[in-house]
């Protein structure tokens, strides 16, 4: 069986997806696009010579018969709406990251599919996907450092553009650890605080740039996540988890070693696209291979992306107060029991 795709948004990676799908990964076929910008949605389709339906719109895209699931790919304050609609009319969704731009949002989308009685929803935080850190949670789970106590993490990117705010830093690039690291160590966010420390001039006006968020479990684990979104340097991903009995921390992206002009080096990326290529590439096989075999996505859910976006949203507030601010979960409907990717 091949999954057919509609895509709903062509930007930077709406194409990255729509490539892969198309030419790396297999059981996949893009068969319609749109986009708000329908001329980007037209060159996507030349540039990629693909045998899809251009539509007007998400709602049109939908209704399309030949779409079996819907790929998510537009900016984030659109993303509820057009999943809400794919789901009541039945149709398989991969959403990028984030889910909805508030747990509200999410929530209606979870009450949506739970409505619909069954799990429809993948969400786009393919970290669980990388071996990195599929490792790192091997070695927690097996117990190998003991019971971890405290994690170190940095999400560094080498710049941004001028249309990027300072609660950006947690809603479009600190929601992946805050997906990441409570699915690392198998638990929930209990409180967050903000420190913003001395602010690099490579930031535009308006951007508070570094950021430190300490995060608390409800066991106690203490989280150090910093955020630096002008670092100049290199995109760079760091995590690092202090157990009872050990240190394990993220393996470097790997590179050839050079020896020349008196110095051995190694090279760092510089964007995110390459960092997560593969994670990007299992999990979009995973979710096609998943429907194609069970019938449900078993990626990250739509709880997952519900529980991401409360927390989002008190790191948000935590900006604004400077105080310590609560993360306070809703329970898990039953729906949800099961948790969604534990290791892959
Ligand atoms: P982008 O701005 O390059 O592309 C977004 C596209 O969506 C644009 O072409 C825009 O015209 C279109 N669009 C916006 N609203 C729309 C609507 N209502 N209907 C149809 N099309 C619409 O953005 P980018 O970088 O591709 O990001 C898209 C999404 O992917 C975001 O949610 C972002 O957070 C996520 N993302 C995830 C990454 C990851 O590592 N998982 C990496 C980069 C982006
Ligand atoms: P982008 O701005 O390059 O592309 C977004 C596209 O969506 C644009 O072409 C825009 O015209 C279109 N669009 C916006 N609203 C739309 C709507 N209502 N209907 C149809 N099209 C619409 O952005 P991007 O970098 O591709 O990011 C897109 C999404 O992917 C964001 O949610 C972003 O957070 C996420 N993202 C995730 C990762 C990741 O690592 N998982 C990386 C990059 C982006
Ligand atoms: C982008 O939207 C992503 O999702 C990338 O993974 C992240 O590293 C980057 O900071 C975001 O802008």
């Amino acid at each position: 069986m091949t999954l057919r795709f509609g895509v709903v948004g062509t930007g930077a990676i709406g194409r990255e997806h729509i490539d892969r799908i198309t030419n790396k990964l297999s059981g996949g076929k893009i068969v319609a696009v749109t986009d708000v910008n329908l001329d980007s949605a037209k060159q996507t389709v030349e540039k990629h010579q693909l045998d899809a339906v251009i539509y007007p719109d998400d709602k049109a895209l939908i209704a399309d018969e030949n779409v079996d699931a819907v790929l998510v790919t537009s900016w984030g304050p659109a993303h509820e709406a057009t999943v809400v609609a794919a789901v009541e009319a039945g149709k398989y969704v991969f959403c990028e990251k984030p889910l909805a731009t508030t747990a509200a949002g999410c929530m209606r989308i979870v009450n949506a599919e739970m409505k619909r009685g069954k799990k429809l929803v993948q969400v786009g935080f393919m970290r669980r996907y990388d071996s990195g850190y599929v490792q790192l949670k091997q070695v927690i789970d097996n117990n190998e450092i003991g019971e971890p106590l405290m994690i170190r993490a940095a999400h560094r990117n080498p710049t941004v553009g001028e249309n990027y705010t300072t609660d950006m830093a947690v809603t479009d690039t600190l929601i992946h650890e805050i997906d990441v690291l409570h699915w690392l160590v198998n638990d929930d966010y209990k409180s967050v605080q903000v420190v913003f420390p001395k602010k690099t001039k490579n930031a535009h006006d308006k951007l508070q740039d570094p950021q430190l968020f300490t995060i608390e479990t409800n066991s106690g684990i203490v989280m150090n996540v910093e955020v630096f979104v002008n670092c100049k340097y290199g995109y760079d991903i760091q995590c690092e988890v202090i157990g009872e009995d050990g240190i394990v921390k993220l393996p470097e992206f790997p590179s050839v070693v050079m020896r020349k002009n008196e110095k051995l080096s190694t090279s760092i990326l510089n964007d995110w696209k390459y960092r997560f290529m593969d994670a990007y590439n299992v999990e979009i096989q995973d979710f096609i291979d998943s429907i194609t075999k069970t019938g449900e996505p078993q990626g990250p859910t739509a709880w997952d992306g519900y529980i991401a976006a409360v927390t989002s949203d008190s790191c948000v507030k935590a900006q604004q107060t400077g105080e310590k601010e609560a993360i306070t979960l809703q329970e898990r409907p039953a729906f949800y029991s099961e948790k969604g990717l534990q290791t892959v």
